[in-house]
């Protein structure tokens, strides 16, 4: 008899996973199965994008003056719409509007604050690259009735939940609610998530960094030795390390968090504080990636330490298996220089 391996869906394992915290009411699990819904009606439209001519610029800027692609107006719609009527939240805000996005009076209001990245890397969109949904859950800090600018102002560190779906050659899910990290891998069979990658941990050290060095001329010195480092031979250190940048970042994050190593868009003399937003890019990532057991710092401070000013602000990132992210820290600081290489 051929015994089926037990099929575990994002439902059973976030309902499994409430019964462990006593006094969960189930409010979180429908939020979840909302926003699921929502990235499964986006990937609908992803995996078909190439056929409905849906691609190409909807010929609109967002607030960063970044050219929008239709997919991602469609993607922020699509969430906003499976996320407006639950009960389950007060407020939400999206990388794609420059303020807080309340909930229309008509619909109750709930104790969770939502955070997203609709289509993180859609300037990849045309070109078939793997993009993905970005999503931060804190629980809200005003009394009651509508949420407030304040509740989605949060530091990282009162996130109760964050995670990425991925659209690529199969579609996963990566969350953690503080207990873990957990992967699920679209069925489309059956239009479910089902576990896959139960509990990821991140190697404590791995031999591949990603950064995009068409901006080399413009880091701070800092970068350039870390970068200088990671190229120099050291068969003790799995040096040199190989270089993988797909400008995708749910993308490069994923792989960094199977397989290791180090994913960073640094501050440089153009733009002191990067190019990823804090709120939407660096915050889940980081609230996984240290749940996996890996790193996550601006440079100097934990990413999930940073108190936000204001909802779209840039930091610089390093992130990955904690000792790259300590000895880029300490490249950063100035604490550690490049040693004269022995002559091969
Ligand atoms: P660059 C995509 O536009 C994005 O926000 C991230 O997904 C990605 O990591 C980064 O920008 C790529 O930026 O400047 O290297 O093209």
């Amino acid at each position: 008899m051929s015994f089926q391996k037990k099929v575990i869906t994002i439902e059973r394992h976030i309902i499994e996973g409430e019964r462990a915290h006593p006094g969960a009411t189930g409010d979180f699990s429908g939020l979840l199965r909302d926003f699921m819904l929502a990235c499964k009606i986006i990937w609908r439209e992803v995996s078909k994008a190439g056929l409905v001519n849906i691609l190409g610029a909807a010929g609109k800027e967002n607030i960063h003056g970044d050219q929008v692609k239709k997919l991602d107006v469609f993607a922020d719609d699509a969430i906003y719409k499976a996320m407006d009527h639950g009960g389950h939240l007060c407020v939400m805000a999206s990388e794609e509007n420059e303020d807080v996005l309340h909930i229309p009076d008509k619909y109750p209001t709930g104790k969770y604050v939502l955070l997203y990245d609709p289509l993180d890397g859609s300037s990849n969109i045309d070109a078939n690259v793997s993009i993905g949904t970005i999503f931060s859950i804190y629980r809200r800090v005003s009394p009651s009735g509508k949420g407030t600018m304040q509740d989605c102002l949060q530091p990282g560190y009162k996130q109760v939940a964050a995670g990425y779906v991925v659209y690529g050659s199969s579609t996963m899910l990566v969350y953690t609610t503080g207990d873990g990290v957990h992967g699920f891998t679209l069925d489309p069979g059956i239009g479910e998530f089902l576990l896959s990658h139960e509990n990821i941990r991140i190697p404590k050290r791995g031999k591949i960094y990603s950064v995009n060095e068409g901006n080399y001329r413009y880091w701070f010195d800092g970068v350039k030795k870390y970068v200088k480092y990671l190229q120099e031979e050291d068969k003790t250190t799995n040096r040199p390390y190989s270089g993988r940048y797909i400008g995708s970042m749910v993308a490069d994050i994923h792989r960094t968090l199977l397989y290791g190593g180090i994913f960073m868009y640094p501050g440089d003399t153009r733009h002191p504080d990067g190019k990823l937003r804090l709120m939407y890019e660096a915050n889940p990532t980081a609230f996984l990636v240290e749940q996996a057991g890996g790193r996550a710092s601006n440079g100097n401070d934990r990413i999930l330490d940073i108190t936000p000013k204001s909802l779209h602000q840039k930091t610089p990132l390093f992130i990955g298996s904690a000792e790259d992210v300590c000895i880029a820290e300490e490249f950063m600081q100035g604490k550690r220089q490049l040693q004269p290489v022995a002559a091969s």
